[in-house]
């Protein structure tokens, strides 16, 4: 690739909130459709956030998956409050498709690197045209579906604690969902030219964001705990043949 990260993203994006290619900063009030993210203040209410913090408890390493079978997230994932959000960008057919938990501490203190979510969780490995290329993962099968699958998805992060970039928060690149799917090259230049969010949240916000979103994380350099309940949302059923490893 000869081209370089400015052309790159001149052709392709530009950033609508920091055109001045500013290195970071942190908050603000986005537009989902347009950024690709939002944050809703005060979704769960702090009885509910104890009641999860108690039921979730302390997962050995990053946290833990498969949390849809647990009635207490459920009955989050699904209650009035919650599908309100998730309707208005999906539709009311939307359901929620995966629930894991993230739970960075002292002891189990971790990164992430820039990536967008392509994958889908499902019951078995079923050949379907446009989903491709699989992949099992914790003992999992997953595949890619095609870029307009991941249109029809979501995904809410349910923040447990407060977080900010002391503890991990999550890190965006406002409206780069809209570049569709980006191999290793083109992250690398979207990120040498693009403004990163360090989205700050209070215990009880929900962030909302778009499966094809870059985003990252770091590890906490505060030594403060960042649980986050991350859940998938998808409109419309999945091909003839492929299922939901969880749905609810
Ligand atoms: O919770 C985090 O810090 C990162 C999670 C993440 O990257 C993801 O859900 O894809």
């Amino acid at each position: 690739m000869n081209q370089t990260a400015a052309q790159w993203v001149e052709g392709n994006f530009r950033n609508p909130h920091f055109p001045d290619g500013s290195v970071s900063q942190k908050g603000g009030a986005f537009d989902f459709e347009k950024d690709g993210f939002a944050i809703a203040k005060g979704v769960v209410p702090e009885a509910q956030r104890l009641r999860l913090n108690e039921v979730l408890g302390d997962p050995e390493g990053a946290g833990a998956r498969g949390l849809l079978a647990v009635p207490e997230v459920r009955a989050l994932a699904r209650c009035e409050a919650v599908m309100a959000l998730v309707a208005r960008h999906l539709g009311s057919d939307a359901r929620p498709v995966r629930a894991i938990f993230f739970d960075k501490t002292q002891s189990s203190n971790w990164l992430v690197p820039w990536h967008q979510d392509l994958t889908i969780a499902v019951t078995g490995r079923v050949e379907t045209p446009g989903f491709g290329p699989w992949s099992v993962k914790h003992g999992i099968p997953h595949v890619q579906p095609p870029s307009a699958w991941l249109e029809r998805m979501l995904a809410l992060r349910l923040h447990l604690d407060d977080c900010d970039g002391s503890n991990g928060a999550l890190r965006l690149i406002p409206g780069s969902h809209r570049l569709g799917r980006l191999g290793p090259d083109q992250i690398a230049l979207c990120r040498a030219a693009c403004t990163e969010v360090v989205c700050e949240a209070a215990a009880g916000d929900v962030l909302l964001m778009r499966p094809l979103l870059l985003h990252a994380s770091s590890k906490s350099v505060s030594g403060r705990r960042r649980r986050v309940l991350h859940i998938e949302y998808c409109s419309g059923s999945l091909p003839e043949g492929l299922a939901w490893h969880e749905c609810a």
